[in-house]
């Protein structure tokens, strides 16, 4: 549906980019395909599977209010508000009951939606009305929600959305937030330098950049939906891994949340060195975190989580994480969709191809990292840095 901050132009901030990126000084060569950088915090270890809150039938009050609502609505009356109480029990069933006043016109429609707060995301459940939109409830024949739903549920991440003729996107919004959660500041850092990558047929280097992306919370244990299906990548993976377009995530994978405007700038647009990408996330215990961004010189390569299950850990031992990423825990993949030439130098990549997805044909079709394919790609130092950090 709707997206997290403005819209798409990550192509032609990258093309400007690289205009900047063909001064880039030479240097010498030394393979890696890793981020070399020291530090960091905890290791993941076991994660439990009960989530907080299931089963308990525990009821959460929501204020809903203009306040909330993206996009900015128009025309909304001082005083428009709405009350709700939600539950879901332990088979996900959801209860819930919604009043709402002094909107603009009647309420036309309004829903459950799964996404954070400032973020936007897709319909869960319907709600109907049964007296011209003043009150609304679950239909008797609603669906369950999923137990990655339910997941959503508890770390904060669903909310409702009260739609008016005069403000269709929404003109009241209230986040379902049962106080479970933690919430986490994290940080993409590009910390690469005009030196890093190796171009080795001209012998010069270049910096880096890295690009808008997405990022999922959930508590899956085999594999991260952002990299799903394994054998062909999904729409939005292939959008961020050739052309460093997220627009395609979230209607492509459930709770898939685009981030793409760098800090400190008002637009969204590619990150060089000293660049960072920042998002505020809840979780509750046993959720995990992933996310993609472009390896920018690439054809389809990006950077993601590298363990077992391509997430990391937000809760070890049931404590939150604190810290600097393990630079071990992230690597670059390749999304399977496009033929590599090399890095820093293929007309068919984004800051030099005739237009987004432009290239031939990748041979080896798998979601797969770099090292997995025998691969690798000539770095002198890390590229990306993540911060995790639990706010107060
Ligand atoms: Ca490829
Ligand atoms: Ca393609
Ligand atoms: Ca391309």
């Amino acid at each position: 549906m709707k997206k997290r901050h403005g819209s798409n132009m990550p192509i032609k901030t990258a093309v400007a980019l690289s205009v900047m990126l063909a001064l880039g000084a030479c240097s010498s060569n030394d393979d890696n395909d890793d981020n070399d950088a020291d530090e960091s915090v905890e290791q993941p270890v076991e994660q439990p599977t009960e989530q907080p809150g299931v089963g308990s039938g525990q009821s959460v009050s929501v204020s809903l209010d203009a306040a909330q609502e993206l996009p900015v609505p128009q025309g909304v009356p001082d005083g428009a508000t709405g009350s709700a109480d939600v539950s879901v029990d332990e088979n996900g069933v959801v209860t819930a009951t919604l009043a709402v006043s002094n909107l603009s016109g009647p309420a036309v429609m309004a829903h459950i939606h799964r996404g954070f707060a400032g973020a936007t995301g897709p319909v869960l459940i319907g709600l109907e009305s049964a007296d011209g939109g003043a009150t609304w409830a679950v239909p008797a024949d609603a669906r369950a929600l999923t137990a990655d739903e339910v997941g959503a549920f508890n770390r904060g991440e669903l909310y409702f959305n009260v739609h008016t003729d005069a403000n269709m996107p929404g003109e009241i919004r209230g986040q379902i937030d049962a106080g479970n959660a933690t919430s986490f500041a994290v940080r993409l850092e590009n910390i690469s330098t005009p030196e890093t990558l190796n171009v080795a047929s001209d012998g010069s280097t270049q910096a880096v950049p890295l690009s808008p992306g997405a990022f999922v919370v959930h508590r899956e244990v085999a594999d991260s939906p952002l990299l799903l299906p394994r054998d062909a990548a999904n729409a939005g993976l292939e959008g961020v891994a050739e052309d460093g377009n997220a627009e395609p995530y979230p209607t492509t994978v459930s709770g898939a949340t685009i981030f793409n405007t760098p800090v400190g700038a008002d637009a969204p647009g590619p990150i060089g060195p000293g660049g960072a990408y920042e998002f505020t996330i809840q979780a509750v215990d046993g959720d995990k975190l992933d996310f993609v961004t472009m390896f920018v010189p690439s054809n389809d390569w990006f950077y993601t989580a590298t363990d077992a299950d391509n997430s990391l850990d937000l809760f070890v031992n049931g404590q939150p994480v604190s810290g600097e990423v393990l630079a071990s825990d992230i690597a670059i993949w390749d999304a399977g969709t496009e033929a590599d030439e090399e890095p820093g130098a293929g007309p068919n990549q984004v800051q030099r191809q005739a237009g987004p997805n432009t290239g031939d044909p990748d041979p080896d079709t798998r979601v797969s990292s770099l090292s997995a394919r025998g691969q690798s790609v000539s770095l002198n130092g890390p590229v990306l840095r993540v911060t995790i950090t639990p706010l107060p």
